[in-house]
């Protein structure tokens, strides 16, 4: 019944979530049909050559859409480099694991040879990121486009504004809303942890040093303790920050479920993992995907990825259209 109505939910919502980024000029399903008719065809061409021999990088290509997003809108702000001495939102702390950069110009190197000054980085970074999700076995959906690119990246904004895997559901959801997401969206896009790794230092205080006290056993609560000493056997010190841990252990390359299962398990990786069972509504929604075909779960998180591309979108005559990611065009 709760399935039934998710889904009911996500197809209602899918219709309308171009509408998200307000009432200027929107973003629409194939925007280059006439510019560049073969774009979204030479970005998939790509990422299924080379994610299946780097799935990691798709891992990659969800984060680093969802952090562009939230800084700045998604506007490719978080692919420009430092210019001037000044620092990027590349340079902040959440974004120095953020590896597909190399893999974003390579796209747009193609797209500009076939169309230059045509399709935005913000949009190649959108549709790499869903071709990603196809190629290791989740959904494909339509990804509205017409994104153009920002000016600007500041680190302090991405420090800001990008939610700390330390956060509790309270402050998680505050910073959905943040960006007119809601309570679906925090629980559905978390499942993109169903794929990725992570420094053991982004989580080992949960292991050592949870109250602050740092003495054997200040470990937290809400994590399984049998898995705990998992991650202690893998994560020696707290302060180990090379050694890399799989989010979702054994299903770490496939966009399935079994991130959720282990949510559900209280074997989360980050303390905003384990958030989503505090909440009962949240708690409840997943109980109810896992326990549904993975289609469900695939529409749900296809919803919320389009609702995530709509941030604060630069469209019509805003921003520009970048000549290389990396850098603004000069004038
Ligand atoms: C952007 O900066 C990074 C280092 O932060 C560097 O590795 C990369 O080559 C630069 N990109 C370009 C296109 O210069
Ligand atoms: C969540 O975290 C915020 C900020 O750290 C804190 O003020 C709040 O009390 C916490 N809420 C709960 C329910 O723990
Ligand atoms: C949400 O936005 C408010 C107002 O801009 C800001 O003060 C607050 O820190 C933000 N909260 C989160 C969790 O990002
Ligand atoms: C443990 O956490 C506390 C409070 O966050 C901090 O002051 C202390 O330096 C940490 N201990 C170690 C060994 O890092
Ligand atoms: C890891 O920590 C060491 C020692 O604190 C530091 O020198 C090094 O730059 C860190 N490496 C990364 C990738 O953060
Ligand atoms: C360059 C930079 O921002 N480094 C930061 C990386 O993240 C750690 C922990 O989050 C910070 O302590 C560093 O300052």
């Amino acid at each position: 019944m709760v399935t039934r109505m998710v889904l009911a939910a996500a197809m209602v919502v899918a219709a309308a979530a171009v509408l998200v980024g307000g009432s200027r000029t929107q973003l629409k399903e194939g925007f280059y049909d006439s510019t560049c008719p073969q774009a979204e065809k030479i970005v998939k061409e790509f990422v299924k050559a080379h994610i299946p021999h780097a799935p990691a990088v798709a891992a990659t290509l969800i984060r680093t859409h969802f952090h562009d997003c939230f800084v700045r809108g998604c506007d490719a702000s978080v692919l420009l480099n430092a210019t001037g001495g000044k620092k990027a939102e590349k340079d902040a702390a959440p974004n120095q694991t953020l590896r597909g950069f190399g893999f974003i110009d390579r796209i747009k190197a193609l797209l500009e040879k076939e169309c230059p000054g045509v399709v935005s980085c913000a949009d190649i970074l959108a549709l790499a990121a869903r071709d990603s999700v196809g190629v290791i076995g989740g959904p494909f959906w339509s990804v509205p486009t017409g994104r153009r690119d920002g000016t600007a990246s500041i680190k302090q904004e991405a420090l800001d504004q990008i939610p700390a895997p330390t956060m509790n559901f309270t402050t998680l959801l505050q910073s959905f809303r943040n960006k007119s997401l809601d309570l679906p969206d925090l629980v559905w896009l978390s499942g993109a942890h169903t794929i990725g790794i992570s420094h053991c230092n982004s989580f080992s205080k949960r292991l050592y040093n949870f109250t602050g006290r740092a003495v054997p056993g200040d470990a937290d609560p809400s994590l399984d303790p049998q898995y705990a000493a998992t991650l202690r056997r893998r994560c020696k010190t707290l302060t180990d920050n090379t050694t890399i841990v799989e989010m979702d252990p054994g299903s770490f390359l496939t966009f399935d479920l079994s991130y959720y299962r282990g949510v559900l398990k209280r074997r989360g990786l980050f303390q905003s993992d384990a958030a989503l069972i505090t909440d009962a509504t949240s708690k409840a929604d997943i109980l109810s995907v896992v326990n549904a075909p993975p289609e469900v779960f695939f529409q749900v998180f296809a919803r919320s990825m389009v609702r995530m591309g709509a941030i604060d979108v630069k469209t019509g005559s805003e921003g520009e259209i970048r000549k290389h990611c990396a850098f603004v065009n000069k004038h």
